[in-house]
């Protein structure tokens, strides 16, 4: 977070004072504003699920901690959970297989991020709405249209984009994605790629590409905020969605966009099996006593020294779990172009070269060198390269064509 610049003598105190007192006045507004559905208030929902107030104050306190944000923003980080209803809300769906939506929907014991999913203000959502046909285009035209530069618009799925778009068509004037996306963007306040395929293409967009499906950020010209993973964490979203509605701008973003609040840690620098990595304990194959006793995951093909994400922080299926947790490597999926980069997955990368969010330095974290002085090059299967030749730009599809290379700027 940029903390604003009252004067040059204003101490950091100062100007937190003063965004959190912009924060309240933005909340204040929000408030005035009329819900466009009627509804139980979120406060009323949670109670209805079990969760009493102390769990939903120390949710956000841990929201605030996430989003980087000192404890006293903990009640205006609440508040913005509360009005985020009242702001209008447009989904799209795209080139996908609706993992993204599906993996917060999916939950028998909601927590507060998924009962925050409930309550927004879905205008428009395929997966969620009973409306189909000729009355889900009508209500799509409506929202745009009586919404104007107030709603947010989140995209999931990859947009293909070649034979004029019309790989993908949709409704009953089989608009295609292109044109739906371009018009919903116009109007809105935000826009939110939720998961890798509308972030970077995703598997959509892996070699060879016929359909050349692109990043939501290639096909239009607002700025979008990424929230990759394949699927991400319903928290990542959330907690992007609050910092907007309390600041009214985009949180500080890497080079592909993501916020770095969620995305600014290796999933190597966060993982529970470090210490193993570090040790030079590693599973050699699936189900082998390293396996059993939890040991690093490299050699079958983790990817973790090379990835983006929080998830060993904000965990799957209601917080129980995560990939490395599970017993599988991480594949990556935050990454742009994961499907090929970082394949094949079951593999450590050996020399293959990679590029990363830091140009070049992305897996070379001092202690790396601990885990790798432990391994010989040939023991492990890898060379220097593969954990410091971190090169941008070196993957070449095999014959040039069809690649898409979602929000990478180079
Ligand atoms: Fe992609 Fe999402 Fe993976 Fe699936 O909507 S990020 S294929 S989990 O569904 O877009
Ligand atoms: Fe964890 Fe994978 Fe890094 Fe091993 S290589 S410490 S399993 S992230
Ligand atoms: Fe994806 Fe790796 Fe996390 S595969 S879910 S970024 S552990």
């Amino acid at each position: 977070m940029t903390l604003p610049r009252q004067s040059s003598g204003s101490s950091r105190e100062e100007r937190l004072d003063l965004l959190a007192a912009r924060a309240r006045q933005r909340l204040a507004d929000y408030r005035r504003q009329k819900p466009p559905r009627e509804g139980a208030s979120l406060r009323a929902e949670l109670k209805r699920h079990g969760i009493n107030r102390r769990d939903f104050m120390k949710w956000s306190l841990a929201m605030t901690a996430a989003l980087a944000l000192p404890a006293k923003f903990a009640p205006l980080t609440a508040e913005a959970a509360e009005v985020l209803r009242r702001i209008p809300v447009v989904w799209l769906h795209m080139a996908e297989c609706t993992g993204c939506s599906e993996s917060f929907i999916r939950t028998d014991a909601p927590t507060v991020d998924t009962l925050i999913f409930n309550h927004i203000s879905l205008e428009y959502h395929e997966t969620l709405m009973a409306a189909s046909g000729w009355q889900a285009e009508e209500n799509l035209a409506n929202a745009i249209k009586n919404h104007a530069g107030r709603y947010l618009l989140i995209v999931e799925g990859a947009i293909p984009t070649a034979a004029d778009g019309t790989f993908l068509t949709i409704g009953p004037q089989a608009h295609t994605g292109v044109e739906i996306c371009r018009k919903a963007a116009a109007g809105a306040m935000a826009v939110f790629a939720f998961g890798s395929c509308s972030s970077f293409g995703g598997v959509q967009a892996a070699y060879p590409n016929p359909t050349n499906a692109r990043a939501l950020s290639k096909i239009i010209s607002k700025p979008v905020i990424n929230i990759p993973g394949c699927p991400p964490s319903e928290k990542n979203m959330v907690g992007s969605l609050l910092h907007f509605i309390l600041f009214g701008s985009l949180p500080a973003l890497d080079r592909y966009n993501r916020p770095r609040w969620s995305y600014g840690m290796r999933v190597h620098d966060l993982c529970e099996r470090r210490g193993r990595f570090d040790a030079g304990e590693f599973v050699e194959r699936f189900g082998d006593e390293g396996a059993k006793r939890g040991y690093c995951l490299y050699k079958v093909g983790c990817k973790g020294p090379y990835t983006f994400n929080n998830c060993s922080r904000q965990k799957f299926n209601q917080g129980t779990s995560w990939p490395i947790q599970a017993g599988h490597g991480c594949m990556g999926c935050s990454e742009p172009d994961f499907w090929d980069v970082m394949a094949p997955l079951m593999e450590p990368r050996k020399d293959r070269l990679y590029r990363t969010v830091f140009g070049g330095r992305g897996a070379d974290a001092t202690a790396d060198k601990i885990g790798l002085g432990l391994l010989t090059a040939a023991a492990v299967g890898i060379g220097a390269h593969a954990v410091y030749s971190v090169i941008k730009g070196n993957f070449r599809n095999p014959e040039g064509g069809g690649k898409d290379r979602g929000t990478d700027k180079d």
